[in-house]
């Protein structure tokens, strides 16, 4: 009879580790992509903005939704960090569903849970530093599966 032997390596999962922390410790310097963007006069490429929603009936199903935005002709920066002075280029997103808060934030990727049954919309507007809205905006229309309460109709 033969033994196998086998041999489990615990330590692939320390190098990765190791790896990644010696990834984040390389300091990055924020330095930015497109240097074109920089030219003075030049007409800034239109601000716009393209949302969507992932997978909306299965979200639905689970009372959720998912919204994934795409950015273009600004750059998305923590308003924060500019001590929110407005400048040309520049923005970052507001989400608000129905009549809820107004969620200021530069992630192009939110959830949302818990939504009531009924149908629901998802607005987002692209904002500037000050949280002005720039223009472009969309509305997405979630219907969660369920009995109403309300009797609108
Ligand atoms: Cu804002």
């Amino acid at each position: 009879m033969r033994t196998i032997f086998r041999v489990l390596v615990p330590t692939s999962a320390l190098i990765v580790f190791a790896a990644t922390t010696a990834l984040a410790q390389t300091a990055h310097p924020q330095s930015h992509a497109k240097p074109s963007a920089k030219s003075t006069g030049a007409k800034a490429p239109a601000a716009a903005i393209d949302a969507k929603l992932v997978d909306p009936e299965m979200k639905a199903q689970k009372k959720a939704a998912t919204v994934t935005v795409k950015v273009t002709g600004v750059a998305i920066i923590d308003p924060a960090s500019v001590g929110e002075k407005p400048k040309n280029g520049q923005g970052h997103l507001h989400y608000r569903v129905d009549d809820g808060p107004v969620i200021a934030t530069t992630v192009t990727k939110l959830t949302f849970h818990e939504l009531k049954p009924g149908a629901h919309k998802i607005e987002v507007v692209l904002a500037g530093n000050d949280h002005n809205p720039l223009g472009p905006q969309q509305i997405l229309n979630v219907t969660v599966p369920g009995s109403t309460p309300t009797n609108s109709h």
